[in-house]
């Protein structure tokens, strides 16, 4: 596969780019059950985080299907794919002193443990949205868990198609707090681990 490819390199660091953004990059995966709420806490993170000057990212599952991924289903196989991208797609990211945010159900362990070894050991940050599966049908936003108990969607995550929970995810939300305390709580993961600065 690699042959007659070589490596370049760029001329400014990783660590110079984070240097310039006053920030330590990372990617946030947020991983769950479609309708669990990554999209929404991704996305009132992503705004606090932009109003403390952070430079950052949103990948998010649906909107990637629109383009770059517009050409895999929702088979294994896929799934695996799908994942694959947005792990090197992230990764570039991160090697831009960028702080990414994403938002893929990503039901396997092993694809997501595979994303975590494609960066450094503190970078990547697994955020376990643990809404269950009843809690997911019931709010059923997009109509699309009636149409999979229907059969009118095959491989539909939870009814048809398994999800891997993680086993220890960096951060784990359950339903017991609000949005706003889930953004403060993951703020507060980022100053610790220093990622933003402590007194953002
Ligand atoms: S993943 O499993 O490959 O990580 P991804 O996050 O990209 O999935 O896309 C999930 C979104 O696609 C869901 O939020 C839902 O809106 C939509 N979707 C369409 N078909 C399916 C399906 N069979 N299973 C799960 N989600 C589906």
């Amino acid at each position: 596969m690699f042959n007659n490819v070589v490596w370049q390199d760029t001329e400014i660091s990783k660590e110079e780019r984070a240097f310039q953004k006053n920030q330590k990059p990372c990617i946030l995966w947020f991983t769950g059950l479609s309708g669990s709420g990554k999209t929404t806490l991704a996305n009132a993170l992503d705004l606090k985080l932009f109003e403390l000057n952070c430079h950052t990212c949103v990948l998010d599952g649906d909107n990637l299907r629109y383009g770059l991924n517009s050409d895999l289903g929702f088979d294994d196989a896929s799934r695996t794919e799908n994942i694959r991208r947005v792990g090197e797609l992230s990764k570039i990211l991160v090697d831009s002193g960028i702080i990414v945010l994403t938002a893929f159900i990503s039901p396997f362990i092993t694809d997501r443990e595979q994303v975590r070894k494609l960066v450094d050991d503190d970078e990547f940050i697994e955020v376990f949205m643990d809404t269950p599966l009843s809690i997911c049908e019931k709010r059923d936003n997009k109509g699309l868990y009636k149409k999979a108990r229907n059969g009118e969607i095959k491989n539909f995550t939870g009814i048809s198609s398994p999800y891997e929970k993680p086993m220890n995810s960096e951060i784990h939300i359950n339903n017991s707090f609000n949005l706003n305390e889930n953004v403060k709580l993951i703020l507060n993961f980022l100053k610790m681990n220093g990622n933003i600065p402590l007194k953002s």
